[in-house]
């Protein structure tokens, strides 16, 4: 009987973590998501919040978190609470790439974020030469180090706003899915200890 109401009940809002490194434009995105328009950014100093509503049951709450070395080593912090993980990379900047690679992999080790859904948004498509959402995939070892959650690798552009709606359509089921799972192995866990 619980889990059923469980299913029927509104979901609460998921929070969506965004990272990546800084000037992989989360700050953008996040502005397009919210209002469909560019807007200049700054470097962000610690965190840009913004909450989303993606259906009629369903809200999204996205933490957009700085990406300098400083901001990184607070990263951690904010993975306790997560629902899903946005991992923006700029996929023109191959200098950088490896730098990406590796705090991506420290993030997916952490055991706060485990089974916790992961959309990589292979940003900055339209700048020549990007890599494209295959090369992100294969580059960032996501088969791997995603292999126990959902997971998607979509291309984009944060300044047009292509690939935005598929990304937050894929995130959305991935969030809810993740938020029932939790929702009903709580449930498990108090039926257990009772
Ligand atoms: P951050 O929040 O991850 O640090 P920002 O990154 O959102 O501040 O973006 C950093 C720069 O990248 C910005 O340019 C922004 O306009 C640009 N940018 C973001 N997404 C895209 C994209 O898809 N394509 C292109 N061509 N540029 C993008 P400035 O010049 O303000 O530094
Ligand atoms: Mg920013």
């Amino acid at each position: 009987m619980g889990l059923q109401n469980t299913k029927h009940s509104k979901a609460k809002p998921a929070n969506i973590l965004m990272l990546g490194l800084d000037s992989a434009g989360k700050s953008t995105l996040l502005y397009k998501f919210k209002y469909n328009e560019v807007f200049l950014t700054m470097p962000t100093i610690g965190f840009n919040v913004d909450m989303i509503e993606t259906g009629k049951d369903f809200t999204l709450t996205f933490w957009d978190v700085g990406g300098q070395q400083k901001m990184r080593q607070v990263w951690c912090h904010f993975l306790e609470n997560a629902g899903g993980l946005l991992y923006v990379v700029d996929s023109s900047d191959k200098r950088r790439l490896e730098e990406s690679k590796k705090e991506f992999e420290l993030v997916l080790k952490n055991e706060f974020i485990k089974r916790v859904p992961v959309i990589v948004l292979a940003n900055k498509q339209d700048l020549p030469g990007a890599l494209n959402a295959e090369e992100i995939t294969r580059r960032f070892n996501v088969m791997k180090y995603c292999s126990d959650r959902n997971w998607y690798v979509q291309p984009c552009c944060a300044i047009t706003g292509e690939g935005l709606s598929e990304a937050l359509e894929i995130l959305t089921t991935f969030a809810k899915h993740y938020s029932r799972s939790k929702e009903t192995s709580t449930i498990f866990k108090e039926i257990e200890t009772q």
